[in-house]
Formats: C-alpha cells, sequence, structure tokens
C-alpha cells in the first residue's frame, strides 16, 4: 500500500451506521449563526470537509440564498450555514426568518426533517464585544426553537487571553436573563485552518473533534452516532487537519527554501519542519512527555540529514526535460521535503495515537521516516518538475507538489 495515499481523503471501507439509518431517519439540524466574517463556512468546511461543501442540500420551497444546508454521509447531523450579521443585525434576522420558515413548514405538516436540534453560536474576538448588545435580538430570532442547546463556538482562537476574555463577555451575557441561561450548553473555542503568524509561529487547527463529540451527544439519543463510528469520523478529520498543515508548512518551505543559488541547503528548512511537526503532533492529541519531545526532535533531525540539497539537485540534472531555474529546482526540492516529512509524521503520530503503536518504538519511527523520505523523494521531486513550467510561481509549485504526492 501507498504510504501518501493514507492521508488523502476519508476513512474508507465503512457503512456507517449514520448512513444507514440515512434511509429511515432523517438527519437532524445544527443552525450556525454569528456575526459577519467570524469564520462560520470555515468551520463547517473543516467539520465535514471539502467534498460535502461542493453540494449543498437544497432548502426547498423557500429561497435559500441566505442559508445553505451541507452534509456527509459519515456525520450524524446536518449544519445550516447563515449569513452573518452585518451592522444593523438585518442580514441575521433575515437568515434566521428563512431557516425559521423552511424549518417550520414541515413542523406543521408533523414532519421532522428540518427539525433544529442544537444551536452554534458563533463569535470571535471582535464581535464578542458587540454580543451584549445584540443577544436580545438573536434570542428572539431563535425562539422558535425553544429546547434546542446553543453552543457558543469561539472561532480564529489563537490567543489564550483572547478567548478567556470572549467567554467570560458570552457568558455574563448569558447569564443576564434565566431564559438565556439555561439554554446555553457549553462554550468551546476552536481553530479551523491552520494559521501562521507574522512571527512565524504556526497555530494548528484546535477544538474540532471536541466540538463534534460535544454535538452528536446533544442530540436526541436514537440519532447519535455510536462510539465507533464517531472515532473513525474523528480519525479522518485530524488527517485532513494534518493535512491542512501540512499544506501550510509546504508554502513556507517553498519560500524558504525557493532561491536561486546552485542547490539549496537543506538546513534552512529546519525551523518550518519543527513548527509544521510541532503542530502536527498538538492535532494528534498525544500527551507531551520527555520521551514525545526525543520523538519529535528525532523526527526533525531524520529530517534534516537524510537527504541533501545537492544530491537532490545533480540526480534530477540527470533526468531529460527537465528545464528549471535553480530557484524553482530549490524551491520543489523544499517543498516536497516538508510535504514528505509531515505526512511521515502524521502517520507516526496516528498510530502512536491510535494505540497502534508506542511511542518507545524509536526503531520503528526512523525506519518510516528514512523509507518516505529516501526512496520517494527523488520520485516526487521528478514528477513535480516534469509538470512545472519554467516561470511558475510558489502556489504552482505547490500544486505540483501536491499532486506528486497524490498520484500515490
Ligand atoms: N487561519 C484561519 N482563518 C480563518 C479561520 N476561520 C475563518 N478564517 C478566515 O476568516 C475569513 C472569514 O471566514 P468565513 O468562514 O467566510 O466567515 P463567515 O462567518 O462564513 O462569514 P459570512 O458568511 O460573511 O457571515 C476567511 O478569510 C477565512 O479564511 C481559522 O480558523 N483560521
Ligand atoms: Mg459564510
Amino acid at each position: 500500500m501507498c504510504k501518501s495515499g493514507l492521508y488523502f481523503g476519508d476513512v474508507t471501507g465503512t457503512v456507517s451506521i449514520a448512513h444507514r439509518r440515512e434511509k429511515t431517519m432523517e438527519k437532524p439540524n445544527v443552525l450556525v449563526v454569528g456575526f459577519n466574517g467570524v469564520g462560520k463556512s470555515t468551520l463547517i468546511k473543516t467539520v465535514l470537509g471539502d467534498e460535502a461543501m461542493k453540494k449543498p442540500k437544497a432548502a426547498s420551497s423557500v429561497k435559500h440564498e441566505d442559508f445553505r444546508v451541507y452534509e456527509n454521509e459519515k456525520v450524524p447531523f446536518r449544519l445550516i450555514d447563515t449569513v452573518g450579521i452585518e451592522p444593523g443585525f438585518l442580514k441575521e434576522q433575515r437568515a434566521v426568518k428563512a431557516v425559521r420558515k423552511w424549518s417550520g413548514n414541515t413542523l406543521k405538516g408533523g414532519k421532522t426533517e428540518h427539525q433544529i436540534s442544537a444551536i452554534w453560536f458563533c463569535v470571535d474576538k471582535y464581535t464578542s464585544k458587540l454580543f451584549p448588545k445584540t443577544i436580545d435580538s438573536f434570542m428572539d430570532a431563535i425562539s422558535l426553537w425553544k429546547d434546542v442547546p446553543i453552543v457558543v463556538v469561539i472561532t480564529q482562537s489563537y490567543e489564550e487571553d483572547d478567548v478567556k476574555q470572549t467567554k467570560e463577555i458570552v457568558e455574563k451575557a448569558f447569564l443576564s436573563k434565566k431564559k438565556y441561561a439555561t439554554k446555553l450548553t457549553e462554550v468551546v473555542s476552536v481553530i479551523a485552518k491552520p494559521k501562521q503568524t507574522k512571527e512565524g509561529e504556526m497555530l494548528p487547527p484546535m477544538g474540532i473533534p471536541e466540538l463534534i463529540e460535544l454535538t452528536n451527544s446533544l442530540l436526541p439519543a436514537g440519532l447519535q452516532a455510536s462510539e465507533k463510528d464517531m472515532a473513525k469520523y474523528l480519525l479522518s478529520r485530524k488527517r485532513a487537519m494534518s493535512h491542512a498543515v501540512v499544506s501550510v508548512a509546504t508554502l513556507a518551505g517553498i519560500t524558504a527554501g525557493g532561491i536561486a543559488i546552485p542547490a539549496v541547503d537543506l538546513m534552512v528548512l529546519k525551523p518550518t519542519e519543527s513548527l509544521e511537526i510541532e503542530s502536527i503532533f498538538k492535532i494528534w492529541g498525544i500527551k507531551k512527555t520527555k520521551k514525545a519531545k526525543e520523538l519529535l526532535k528525532l523526527i526533525v533531525d531524520i529530517g534534516t540529514v537524510s537527504l541533501t540539497g545537492k544530491a537532490l539537485v545533480s540526480s534530477l540534472k540527470l533526468i531529460p526535460g527537465i528545464n528549471l531555474g535553480a530557484a524553482s529546482v530549490n524551491a520543489i526540492i523544499s517543498g516536497t521535503i516538508v510535504f514528505a516529512l509531515g505526512e511521515a509524521a502524521a502517520y507516526v503520530f496516528e498510530q502512536i495515537a491510535t494505540g497502534k503503536k508506542t511511542i518507545d518504538d524509536m526503531e520503528w519511527v526512523k525506519k518510516v521516516l528514512q523509507d518516505s523520505l529516501s526512496s520517494t523523494v527523488l520520485d516526487k521531486v521528478t514528477f513535480a518538475a516534469k509538470k512545472l513550467s519554467k516561470n511558475a510561481d510558489k502556489t504552482e509549485i505547490m500544486d505540483s507538489v501536491a499532486q506528486a504526492f497524490a498520484k500515490g
């Protein structure tokens, strides 16, 4: 089996309970609301995956420019993405009104397919300041759904202090009235997409598996996914999040290494690789013990010593049909190594997190890393180099590297 194939797409071969159930019972819906630009759509994409975003389920009989319903077969709930509030609050009311109509119409007919089972209220550190002023109007808008639990999702939770402050503001607003307080189920914080700060720090996605599990636990008992199905799905999400980190790091590697010198010194990639490995490690939730720190160090060290830019450049020169400048060649090599290392690390962390391997088995770790770096890297570099045109920019280089790995 091709190792890189493990990291693309979802867990296959599972006929999930969610899927089987779908034929007989409609899935509950989770309404996602919040101010303009807080990250609702980004969050939904991370929870359900890219594929689900391509085909929103049509909301029949009402205008649905105001909201979209997304689902994927493995998640036991649908997510309703609304258009966020702009100053003045009118738009939000319109979106929620439209959902209310969609939901209410079928309820009257005795059907439950458009029931709302939970609400995610998204805020970020900026918009939380407006929250105390708008909570009445928001609670009024959702008043149709009386006993529906509300989960406040603090989006783009990069700084601990900001999260704490946001949480306090939100909780205070909910506690201001008893009927609001009883609805607030939990305040969770998430990062839906990796972010690289100006200081070069990398912030990996976080809180997503927890939010999915929490929401599952809020669904009516008969509609919840089983623990086993849930665990499988969360695994696939962690892979997707690791992959997102690998992409961001690869682009950083392409930038750092893409310089016009005869052969890139791969040591320039070390800071990027360290951040990449550390970020992926966080996604997998392995305890940061002394042993784990050794593991991280080992991975980064192997990443920087198993290959040399010089050897790769010379091998590439022997292959006919490649006519690229030095900067492009170095960029491809750098990107490929950061990519390969990240994917291999994600594989290692997954094996450890799922108990298939122990953190003590450093020999195995070395072997996995050396295998993915030594034999395959030249193949991938060659593949990517052949695809590129002479004046390719960073994004094109990134795409060609990603394609080299996607081909298996
Ligand atoms: N790096 C990073 N960027 C994010 C995250 N969440 C949102 N963004 C960015 O913030 C911007 C707004 O995000 P959207 O998901 O479109 O926000 P929205 O709430 O759907 O906005 P409206 O649909 O206009 O109400 C986009 O550029 C996103 O890429 C995150 O967790 N990490
Ligand atoms: Mg949106």
